[in-house]
């Protein structure tokens, strides 16, 4: 059965698609719905922002759709970028934002992080939602090449020694934000089929 992820970032597509691989869904993502163009994401947290995802999406195709809205929080920084962790920087790019958090860190000795990642699931039935984080620490240079995003500056709490960059998929999806906000969608999945 299909199951619509509301992303254009086709990292975020592999990592959900090699999280429900084993069960008897299939994610696909909009890159198989290339008239939709973006998707605005205008709330201030990744809750709404992922509600807001879902629904467009939901209400475009009318199958079960679950989108993912996700950053960094860095604790010196008062917790920022946060929800605006893609658009921290005008280029909006992986280098420019990776370079900007060095700069923002310098000379600070408190480097603790987390990524939180927030999910929404949609169907005909409603809305539901659930949250994930993965604590680490931010490096002095990049370190490592897989991910994407923040990866290279990560030190994840749970894999010591290792970029979330440096880590496989595998690990990534045993220990990321990511992976513990998608853990509550089998439970989204069943009572959608239940009620
Ligand atoms: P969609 O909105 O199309 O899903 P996006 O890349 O714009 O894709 P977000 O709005 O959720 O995704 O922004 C997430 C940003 O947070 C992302 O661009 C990274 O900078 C950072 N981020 C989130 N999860 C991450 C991860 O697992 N590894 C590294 N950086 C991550």
């Amino acid at each position: 059965m299909r199951i619509i992820l509301a992303t254009h970032n086709s990292h975020k597509l592999v990592e959900v698609q090699a999280m429900l691989a084993s069960t008897q869904w299939e994610v696909v993502g909009l890159d198989q719905y290339p008239e939709l163009g973006e998707i605005p994401e205008d709330h201030d947290t990744m809750e709404a922002n992922a509600i807001q995802k879902a629904e467009t999406l939901f209400k475009y195709t009318g199958l079960p759709t679950v989108a993912d809205d996700s950053g960094i929080e860095i604790r010196a920084l008062g917790w920022a970028p946060g929800v605006y962790s893609k658009r921290w920087t005008p280029e909006e790019t992986d280098e420019a934002n990776n370079a900007k958090l060095l700069v923002e860190l310098e000379g600070k000795s408190d480097r603790m992080a987390q990524y939180r990642c927030a999910i929404a699931f949609v169907t005909e039935k409603g809305t539901s939602t659930a949250e994930g984080i993965c604590t680490g620490t931010i490096g002095h240079t990049l370190t490592g090449t897989g991910g994407f995003g923040y990866d290279p500056l990560f030190w994840p709490t749970d894999v010591p020694g290792r970029t979330m960059a440096q880590i496989s998929l595998e690990e990534k999806n045993k220990i990321s934000h990511r992976a513990a906000a998608f853990a509550h969608l089998p439970a989204m999945l069943e009572r959608y089929f239940k009620e």
